[in-house]
């Protein structure tokens, strides 16, 4: 899959190999690549890839990549590092990961609710393997959340499906499932409309080349008053055995989308605001020229946590050295986050944890809303330390038996 993926619109390529390491080859932006895939932590070299495609799960700005490997474990790799040095870290839960004879993997808003789904396509070669759809949830401040979703008929779980795309046939600005089946087997194909998000805002972008041509390569941003930016990437072919649609499709569900701004392979881009008008549309965005690259003549609103610099782009406002008494005297120390900032107490803490948000104790680096199960480490030296963990994380299972590293807890709930 080629796109800008980890800058800002120079195309870099990965590749989700079968029968060996995959590939990620960054762009140097001087017709050379060098592949960091290692570094980086995607080469999961035991495992034989199948559909890819890239998405920004956290809308944090940088791409994401999601892979279904041929009955192995699925990825989804959320990207950590910077300019300098590119990090992905696996997000999948026990559930998105469980292996099955994987084929396209498509990353879409499907109810126009603001939060990306994940469809597995599996082809049904040696019994039933039924399709599956997974709702990535962004978190302020943590790691997305992913919960399966039921997908009604399109589960096929007698499908030979070799292939699947996305597209709105019918101009509702909801996206349709096309299944394409055979290889092992003749089937039709079948098409499938979500019956769900009918009331949700959407937007569909399309970006052209200087010829008029679909803009394969290029990155899509709107921001939104709410929801912050979201991210899309017309790339180059995603899935497996098939292609997605040129069009970056956005679900708005309530919020407003204020602008837009488009990135092109050469380096070209555009920023406009949209008019409440445009929502609920198909927008087509021109190949800029020269006097429409520079700062847009009207003003333009970011939404919360983003302003405009001096190229006229959204970029992230950095509270703490802006605003640099936004935290509270006891909660002094800030932390610049995308869209927003942390304030926490100055205690030291061991790595891997972070003071609590009074700096009463040490507490571990996930910050999850909802009940807390407060554990104890108890050490040789009877140094205690304490972690709290939400419920969610361990859902039915007993809170200390899941993570290794938990393995010496005693657990209380809080
Ligand atoms: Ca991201
Ligand atoms: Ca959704
Ligand atoms: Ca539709
Ligand atoms: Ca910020």
């Amino acid at each position: 899959i080629s796109s800008p993926t980890l800058f800002q619109y120079l195309s870099d390529v990965f590749c989700d190999n079968e029968y060996g390491p995959n590939f990620l080859f960054v762009n140097n932006g001087d017709g050379t690549f060098t592949d960091v895939a290692q570094q980086a932590g995607v080469e999961d070299p035991m495992q034989h890839g199948r559909g890819v495609t890239l998405a920004d799960f956290n809308r944090d700005g940088k791409m994401d990549i999601v892979y279904g490997n041929w009955n192995g474990p699925h990825r989804l790799y959320l990207q950590l590092g910077n300019n300098r040095k590119h990090r992905f870290k696996d997000i999948a839960s026990q559930k998105f990961s469980m292996p099955s004879p994987v084929r396209t993997v498509i990353a879409a808003d499907f109810d126009n609710d603001n939060e990306l789904e994940v469809f597995f396509n599996n082809i049904a070669y040696r019994g039933s393997s039924s399709n599956r759809l997974f709702r990535v949830t962004r978190r302020e401040h943590g790691d997305p959340q992913i919960e399966e979703l039921n997908v009604g008929e399109a589960a096929e779980p007698e499908g030979r499906g070799t292939g699947a795309a996305v597209t709105d046939f019918d101009g509702d600005g909801r996206l349709d499932l096309l299944i394409s089946h055979g290889e092992s087997a003749a089937q039709p194909l079948s098409i499938y409309r979500v019956n769900q998000g009918s009331t949700n805002s959407w937007l569909r972008v399309i970006p052209r080349t200087q010829y008029g041509a679909y803009a394969r390569g290029a990155k899509v941003v709107v921001y939104t008053k709410r929801s912050g930016p979201h991210t899309r990437i017309i790339d180059g072919g995603s899935g497996y055995l098939c292609e997605m649609e040129p069009v970056a499709h956005f679900g708005l569900g309530k919020d407003i989308a204020t602008n837009v701004e488009v990135y092109w392979p050469d380096g070209k881009s555009i920023a406009r605001p949209l008019e409440p008008s445009e929502i609920n549309s198909v927008l087509e965005i021109r190949y800029p020229r020269e006097e429409e690259e520079g700062t847009p003549e009207i003003e333009i609103e970011c939404g919360q946590g983003f302003a405009m610099n001096e190229n006229g782009r959204c970029t992230d406002k950095d509270e703490c050295t802006q605003f640099p008494s936004v935290c509270p005297t006891d909660r002094p120390v800030c932390t610049n986050t995308y869209g927003s900032h942390k304030c926490r107490a100055n205690k030291r803490c061991n790595q891997g944890f972070e003071p609590n948000d009074d700096g009463s104790a040490c507490v571990g680096e996930w910050a999850y809303p909802g009940p807390r199960y407060v554990c104890f480490l108890r050490l040789q030296s009877f140094q205690r330390v304490i972690v709290t963990f939400s419920k969610l994380l361990f859902s039915s299972l007993h809170p200390c038996t899941c993570m290794t590293y938990c393995l010496h807890w005693l657990c209380t709930v809080s």
